[in-house]
């Protein structure tokens, strides 16, 4: 739920060797008439084929399946795939069959992130052996809307372990249960994170789309890294009821796409009140807007759109981003919008050297993961608070400490040690709202009449994630092929060749509609995300599997690897 920004400055930068440029995979094209390409294929397509008996949605769980086993020792995005995914797409073929839909997602795979609780047989650890065997009461709210409305949770897919929020010197997309996650546009991507399994399985099609979480960034910023339609949906639009904690006051569940209609389908089904979670009785509105309506190809038109300049820091490695920028501005004030320069945010450098950001998080976490812990129904480590989690990490060898230190515990822990109800704590959560707020994104909006603001969304989610609110993110572009990379300090590509990044649409709290709008109107006029391949790509398509039946299961019999 927290993303871990890479050091460009502190990276030396290695030239790149032409042993990376490894030709992407032969793509099939014999999927074409009957059959949505899986790389691409989006909720309308898969709808449409379903409805017409194309395919039904046992085919797409093991056409999903052999996707996600295929790139499984390369990526490792997805650590888990349901056991009973293809039982319960078979309940709902019937289902279909005898004239129920229950909706446009009715049959179709999706992944959620391994920090989201299913009450099914599957792990929810947030990457961690202290949560092996756990068990939860019953589904997610998450899950149970997802099933509702006739999706197939299909697996649980890797993060950075407790959402990045243990370690100052791990890395993006690892943990202790799933391992090293990686993306799939160049060798040893750093996918970015936390959701990092989530961003990378949608990059490449390991199911329609994926669920993620963010605290601050942990959506965008795979979503950024990995090519993907996503929004990060204001905190309390999404409960979090079941769901591994960091922060009450950031935390949110959102999807993360391919297309901002696809995003739009997901978010439609997965938003609204939750008796288990108080903050989604905030909600402003009865029902849910039509999300998928407000993907509007003229929804620019006439929008007031904002520049919060003094965000945006100059350095080389940003050149390629800080260009597609600047074209895209040209690009939306031809889509009818007007631009308004430098509608900065005044308070943002007292922010960023502020410590009230870290505090906030440190003391939430503290305070909410009992609150989550107290909640299992089996608890084989008997872990009860942060400092339990510690003491475990430490001394589990698989958790890799102290290579992988515990720093962010330990300053939670030994630094502030006190709870959320604290009055420290509200100092510094009412400092992040002033600064952040009306110094920030809701004085820009207000002071200048804005419908949003936009930003290369490597620098839209803080902000945002102080005060609650949403961000949409579409891809913008990607660094040029002869880019230098600049790996991490564990060899991780933070940039390189082909690597993707996005732009972000920031709004007022609950402003969604809108944002899906606007995003979608930019994807339209751009359309970059096919542009470039992803050179690590699963090929088995549904014209492989299609009628094969329940039978396979996972580890199936798919023969289709070396068209
Ligand atoms: C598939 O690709 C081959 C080689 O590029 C081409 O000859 C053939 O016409 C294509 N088939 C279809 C159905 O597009
Ligand atoms: C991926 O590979 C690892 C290591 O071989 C294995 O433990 C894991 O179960 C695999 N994931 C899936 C989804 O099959
Ligand atoms: C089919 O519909 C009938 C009548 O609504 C219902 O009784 C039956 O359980 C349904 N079967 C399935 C597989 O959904
Ligand atoms: C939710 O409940 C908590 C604890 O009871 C309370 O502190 C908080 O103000 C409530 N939040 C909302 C949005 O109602
Ligand atoms: C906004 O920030 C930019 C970049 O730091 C700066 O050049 C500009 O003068 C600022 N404008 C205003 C109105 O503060
Ligand atoms: C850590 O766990 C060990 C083993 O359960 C226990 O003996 C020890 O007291 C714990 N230490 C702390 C500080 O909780
Ligand atoms: C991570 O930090 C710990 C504690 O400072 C240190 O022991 C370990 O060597 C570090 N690991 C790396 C890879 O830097
Ligand atoms: C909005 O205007 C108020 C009043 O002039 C000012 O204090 C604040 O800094 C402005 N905020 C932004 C982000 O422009
Ligand atoms: C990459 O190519 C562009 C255009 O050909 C050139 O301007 C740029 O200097 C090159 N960059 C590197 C790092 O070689
Ligand atoms: C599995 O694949 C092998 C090798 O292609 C083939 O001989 C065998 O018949 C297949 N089994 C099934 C159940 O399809
Ligand atoms: C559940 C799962 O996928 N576990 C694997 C995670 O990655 C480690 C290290 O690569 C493997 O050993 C696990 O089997």
């Amino acid at each position: 739920m927290l993303f871990l920004k890479a050091s460009f400055l502190a990276c030396a930068a290695l030239l790149l060797s032409s042993s990376f440029a490894a030709p992407a995979p032969q793509k099939s094209n014999t999927t074409n008439v009957l059959y949505p390409d899986l790389l691409e294929a989006t909720t309308d397509e898969l709808a449409e084929g379903l409805k017409k008996g194309l395919f039904t949605s046992v085919d797409l769980v093991n056409a999903y399946t052999a996707r996600i086993l295929e790139v499984n020792d390369t990526l490792r995005a997805v650590v888990e795939i349901n056991p009973d995914a293809l039982s319960i797409a078979a309940e709902l073929d019937a289902e279909r069959k005898n004239g129920t839909k229950r909706g446009p997602l009715h049959g179709v795979p999706i992944l959620i992130k391994n920090n989201i609780a299913t009450a099914d047989k599957m792990q929810n650890t947030a990457g961690s052996y202290a949560l092996l065997g756990a068990t939860v009461p019953r589904d997610s709210f998450m899950a149970a809307k997802l099933r509702r409305t006739g999706a197939v949770i299909l697996g649980k897919t890797n993060l950075s372990q407790w959402a990045n929020f243990r370690s100052f010197n791990t890395s993006n997309g690892w943990s202790a249960y799933g391992g090293q996650t990686l993306g799939a546009y160049f060798s040893n991507q750093d996918p970015s994170g936390s959701s990092s399994g989530s961003g990378v399985a949608s990059s490449v099609g390991l199911a329609l789309a994926a669920l993620g979480t963010e605290t601050s960034g942990s959506i965008l910023s795979p979503c950024d890294a990995n090519n993907l339609a996503c929004v990060k949906p204001t905190v309390g639009l999404t409960s979090r009821d079941l769901v591994i904690p960091i922060s009450e006051h950031q935390d949110t569940v959102g999807p993360m796409a391919r297309t901002m209609k696809d995003a739009a389908y997901l978010l439609a089904a997965i938003a609204g009140q939750d008796p288990n979670d108080n903050y989604t009785s905030a909600i402003p509105f009865r029902d849910t807007p039509d999300y998928v309506a407000a993907c509007r190809t003229d929804a620019l038109r006439g929008k007031r759109i904002g520049i919060p300049r003094n965000v945006l820091p100059r350095s080389e490695e940003l050149i390629p981003i800080l260009d597609a920028f600047e074209s895209a501005i040209a690009l939306i004030r031809e889509a009818g919008a007007t631009i308004v320069d430098n509608t900065n945010f005044t308070g943002y450098e007292q922010l960023s050297n502020s410590m009230s950001p870290g505090i906030v998080l440190d003391v939430d976490f503290i305070t909410d993961l009992p609150r989550y812990l107290s909640q299992l129904v089996a608890n084989p480590t008997g872990v009860q608070d942060v400092e339990d989690v510690r003491n475990f990490t430490q001394r589990t060898p698989v958790e890799e400490y102290p290579d992988r230190d515990t720093g962010v515990w330990d300053e939670a822990l030994d630094g502030l040690g006190f709870g959320n109800t604290d009055p420290r704590f509200w100092a510094a959560y009412q400092e992040n709202l002033f600064l952040a707020g009306p110094l920030g994104l809701t004085g820009a909006l207000a002071n200048y009449s804005l419908d949003a603001v936009i930003l290369p969304t490597s620098f839209a989610p803080f902000v945002p994630a102080l005060i609650g609110t949403p961000v949409v993110t579409v891809p913008l572009g990607f660094y040029p092929p002869n880019t230098t990379v600049i790996p991490t300090d564990r060899g991780l590509s933070a940039v390189g060749p082909n690597l993707p990044f996005g732009l972000s649409f920031l709004g007022e709290k609950f402003s969604e509609e809108l944002l899906i709008g606007l995003g979608y109107a930019f994807e339209q006029r751009t359309m970059v995300r096919e542009t470039v391949q992803p050179l690590v790509l699963p090929v088995t398509e549904l014209v492989d599997v299609v009628g094969m039946g329940t039978g396979m299961g996972r580890g199936g019999n798919y023969s289709s690897k070396e068209r």
